[in-house]
Order: structure tokens, then C-alpha cells, then sequence
């Protein structure tokens, strides 16, 4: 089994790099820091493909998919995982930056990893997509603004593929994970701030990166016939609030 996972180099990512590279895959990893997939090749072999590519760039994706060595070719599984959020702020003060970066990672990073494989799983007749949505493409929220509506790109955009690839082979799954500690995201969105992103987690026992890895690996290891369509997961202590209303008094 081949298994491209992009945003290989921290989080999710990588945890899922390491689950699938212990059953004896080979694990196609990327991301844009070359060093941190340069360490992950000597940890794991010959059974991984650093892969070094911003996931945003079209021209960047075409040249690195298209560049597979002949034994990394055959991908079976894609994971498309590389994203995240930046910043918190209001829509009326957000940074246009922000936005553009969060759509270039979380969409079109999506829409071309995808685009550039599935034709080559059509013809296998092999083949599973899988994409990290969040509970944030669902649920709105103060400050989600662009990061919301991007995975709710993500958890729209698979169940259309489910609707072209009817009468294939062909698996899409889209993964939805609620709060997750562990990882860089948090840091991530508040641009370095160790202490605002430390205090998302305070008190609690979030889900950790080596979670959505099962989860992950658990949906491709499903009879061929069963199709995951969405599996939405939070931790034990988070859960839904009351609409927000603003009264006059
Ligand atoms: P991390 O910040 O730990 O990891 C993000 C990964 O994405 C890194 O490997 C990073 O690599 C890569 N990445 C980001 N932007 C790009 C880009 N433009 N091109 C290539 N690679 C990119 O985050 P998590 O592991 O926590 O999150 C992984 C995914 O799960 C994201 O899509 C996130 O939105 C989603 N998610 C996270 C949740 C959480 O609470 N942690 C909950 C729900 C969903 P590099 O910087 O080297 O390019
Ligand atoms: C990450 C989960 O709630 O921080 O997608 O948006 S949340």
C-alpha cells in the first residue's frame, strides 16, 4: 500500500506518516519544512518519500505529483491534511493574508492534491481519499470567519466526490476532529504565542494527533464495500452550547 499524507511534518500529519510506516507501507510525507521530512526519512527508510511543496501553489503541486518516483507512484491513499487556521479576529478586522493563506492551505491544497491523484486510483481501480475537516466547518464560532468555512469546503467538496465516483471503487472519507492538543496548531493561529495557545487546552484532555492517526488508519482498513462518509470526533469534555443572544436590557 502507498499512502501520500500532506502536512507530514508536524501533528496529525506526522503521526499518521508514523501509524501507516509500522504496518509496512510506503508513506509518500509532505510539507514545506524540508528538515523536519529530511528527519522523518532517516527515522523511518526506504519506505518513505520526503516531499518537499506548498500545497497552495498549483504549479508547485503538478511538479512534485507529477515528479513521483515509479515505486511511490501508485498512491492508494490520500490524506489531505496539510492546513490550519491563522488568527482569531473578527471578520471585519481579519488579515486579508490570513484569509488567502487559509484558503491557498485548506482548499485549493485539497482540490489539487486530489485532482492530481484520482485519476491514477481510477485507473488502478484502487483508491481512498481522506480529508481533515474540523467540527469548525460545522459549527460556527467567534473568529472562525474564512477557517470555518474552508473545512466546510473540505466536508462539501468529498461528499461531491462521493457523488462523481458512485459505481467506483473509490473511497472518500472526510474527518472531523474537535478539540485536539499536542500539536502546532494553536501556536500556529496565534502566530507563535505559546501562552494564548497553551490556554486552549487548560484543564482539559483534548484529543492528541496519535487519535486521528487511528481513526485515520482505522477507515482504510474497513471491507472494500464500506464507505466512511464522515466521522465527526471530540473529546469527552467538549460538547455543544446555547445559541448566542445579544438582549436589549
Ligand atoms: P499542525 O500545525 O501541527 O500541522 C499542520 C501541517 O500542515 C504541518 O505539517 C504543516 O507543514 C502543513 N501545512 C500547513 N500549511 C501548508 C502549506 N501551505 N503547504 C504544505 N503544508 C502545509 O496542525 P494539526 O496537525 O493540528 O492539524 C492538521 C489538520 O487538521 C489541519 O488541516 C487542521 O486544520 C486540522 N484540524 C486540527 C485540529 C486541532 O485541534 N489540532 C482540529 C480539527 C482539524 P509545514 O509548516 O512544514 O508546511
Ligand atoms: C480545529 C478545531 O475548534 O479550534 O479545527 O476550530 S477548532
Amino acid at each position: 500500500m502507498t499512502v501520500f499524507v500532506t502536512g507530514a511534518t508536524a501533528g496529525f500529519g506526522l503521526a499518521t506518516v508514523r501509524k501507516f510506516a509500522k504496518d509496512g507501507a510506503k508513506v509518500i510525507g509532505t510539507g514545506r519544512r524540508e528538515n523536519r521530512l529530511a528527519d522523518l526519512a532517516k527515522e523511518i527508510g526506504p519506505n518513505f518519500l520526503p516531499l518537499t511543496f506548498d500545497v497552495g501553489s498549483r504549479k508547485d503541486a503538478e511538479k512534485a505529483i507529477a515528479g513521483l518516483p515509479v515505486q511511490f507512484a501508485s498512491v492508494d491513499v490520500l490524506v489531505n491534511n496539510a492546513g490550519g487556521a491563522l488568527g482569531l479576529d473578527p471578520a471585519q478586522s481579519a488579515s486579508l493574508d490570513d484569509w488567502d493563506a487559509m484558503v491557498d492551505s485548506n482548499v485549493k491544497g485539497v482540490m489539487y492534491c486530489t485532482r492530481l491523484l484520482l485519476p491514477g486510483m481510477l485507473e488502478r481501480g484502487r483508491g481512498h481519499v481522506i480529508s481533515i475537516g474540523s467540527v469548525a466547518g460545522e459549527f460556527p464560532y467567534p473568529g472562525g470567519n474564512v477557517y470555518g468555512a474552508a473545512k466546510a469546503f473540505v466536508h462539501q467538496f468529498s461528499q461531491n466526490l462521493r457523488a462523481d465516483l458512485v459505481g467506483s471503487p473509490i473511497r472518500v472519507t472526510t474527518i472531523e476532529p474537535g478539540l485536539c492538543g499536542g500539536t502546532e496548531f494553536s501556536e500556529v493561529r496565534f502566530k507563535g504565542d505559546k501562552t494564548k495557545a497553551a490556554a486552549v487546552y487548560d484543564g482539559t484532555q483534548p484529543l492528541t494527533a496519535e487519535d486521528i492517526a487511528e481513526a485515520i488508519h482505522w477507515v482504510t482498513t474497513l471491507p472494500p464495500h464500506m464507505n466512511v462518509n464522515v466521522m465527526q470526533l471530540m473529546p469527552v469534555c467538549q460538547a455543544f452550547g446555547p445559541f448566542n443572544i445579544k438582549r436589549n436590557k
